[in-house]
């Protein structure tokens, strides 16, 4: 719901270094899901700790220091890069006197506006009535005043005036409408793999530049932006490769994150089942990030998740340009493709990847792939 976002928001962050070796970066990532969000940062608090305070999470000090902040900035918002109970939830927003969020929720609110498509709009609602419904008792009584505010958009403005039952109602006839969705999908799936079709799903972290590369080879114009979550509806497009008789349908996919909240893989399963029955994945990775290893590790555990982990995958080691690294294939001792390295910016290496794709195509059988491939003339 682009069109709520009429005021700035305006917030306080919070990010706690519990000695995790990827705190940096998961503070950094926490800064561009907030920028992602519209939010606009009054300042970053940070803070080292042991563990989380059972209470306030924060601990009293932190929480005091943060009071003051609040009240001198006029802050409408905290939000916090992590998971908060209820009852922290509600302890904070009693000692800070404002509205209090958490990671799960910022990532919801992304998601809430960036949907598009009619089952993408679905899947969010699902997922922030699930996510909500469990924490109703945590969440400001002033939220029904606030419905242009970040965190409130969606289902959180109406919410407090449902009771449990027809909340529950509602989260039935969501999922059955997104069954019946997913039925219409297997439907097209199974005319698609009758024509012959070699799916290849783009799948990677969120920001890694899949889009971008999406765009780069079928010559479309999906959205592709510096931001988190800029693509959450599945697209995808016929992709023409000289030589060979087969097609190839290539689709851009919902980025992943590190501590994904868990209610949203649920709500997108039928997404990323489509991930799941391609025949090949293009993993792309940001060839330029220091945490690049700990992403891809968390994108191969979501893809073990929705069971995809058996498909064949080429690793894309994208924005070479940034590191002047120089483009080309690499292979393993018996000659599959393991991965390319490329610019879907510059377009640097994009004719080694298009000749990959070709090679899968033309001669499947010469890839080892961890499951069986159908050939295309089967
Ligand atoms: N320098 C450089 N930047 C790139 C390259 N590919 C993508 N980018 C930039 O990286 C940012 C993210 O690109 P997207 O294509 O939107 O990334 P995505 O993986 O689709 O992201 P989500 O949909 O948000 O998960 C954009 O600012 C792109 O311009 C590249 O090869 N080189
Ligand atoms: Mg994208």
């Amino acid at each position: 719901m682009l069109e709520s976002t009429t005021a700035p928001n305006t917030a306080v962050l919070v990010s706690l270094d519990f000695g995790a070796p990827d705190y940096t970066e998961s503070r950094q990532e926490f800064l561009l899901l907030a920028e992602s969000a519209g939010v606009l940062v009054l300042a970053l608090v940070e803070g080292k700790r042991q563990k989380p305070d059972p209470k306030t999470y924060a601990g009293s000090g932190k929480v005091e220091e943060l009071a003051a902040l609040v009240e001198e900035l006029e802050a409408p918002l905290v939000i916090f890069n992590h998971d908060l109970s209820p009852a922290q939830m509600r302890n904070l927003t009693d000692a800070l006197n404002t509205r209090v969020i958490d990671r799960t929720m910022l990532i919801l609110d992304i998601f809430a506006l960036r949907a598009q498509s009619h089952e993408g709009k679905l899947q969010v609602e699902l997922a922030q009535l699930k996510y909500l419904a469990s924490r109703l008792s945590g969440m400001n009584q002033d939220m029904g005043q606030q419905r242009h505010a970040i965190g409130a958009r969606g289902p959180g403005e109406t919410l407090l005036e449902l009771d449990k039952r027809k909340l529950d109602r509602r989260v039935v006839l969501l999922n059955e409408r997104l069954e019946k969705l997913r039925k219409h999908r297997q439907v097209l799936r199974k005319s698609r793999d009758r024509s012959e079709v070699l799916s290849v799903s783009i799948v990677g972290y969120t920001n890694a530049g899949k889009s971008t590369l999406f765009n780069r080879l079928t010559h479309a114009d999906v959205y592709a932006a510096n931001q988190l979550f800029a693509t959450l509806d599945t697209t995808s497009r016929r992709l023409y490769i000289e030589g060979g008789e087969g097609q190839i349908v290539l689709s851009d996919t919902v980025g992943f994150i590190r501590h994904l909240p868990h209610g949203l893989v649920a709500a997108f399963r039928s997404t990323l089942e489509e991930t799941a029955l391609a025949d090949l994945l293009l993993h792309v990775v940001d060839a330029n990030n220091p945490e690049r290893e700990s992403q891809m590790d968390e994108v191969n555990k979501v893809l073990e998740e929705v069971g995809a982990q058996k498909i064949p995958q080429i690793i894309i080691y994208n924005k070479i340009d940034l590191q002047g690294m120089a483009p080309g294939v690499q292979r393993d001792e018996y000659g599959k493709i393991i991965s390319i390295n490329l610019s879907a910016k510059s377009g640097e290496g994009i004719d080694a990847l298009r000749a990959a794709l070709a090679e899968f195509r033309d001669a499947p059988e010469q890839q080892p792939p961890a499951i069986p491939w159908h050939p295309l003339n089967n």
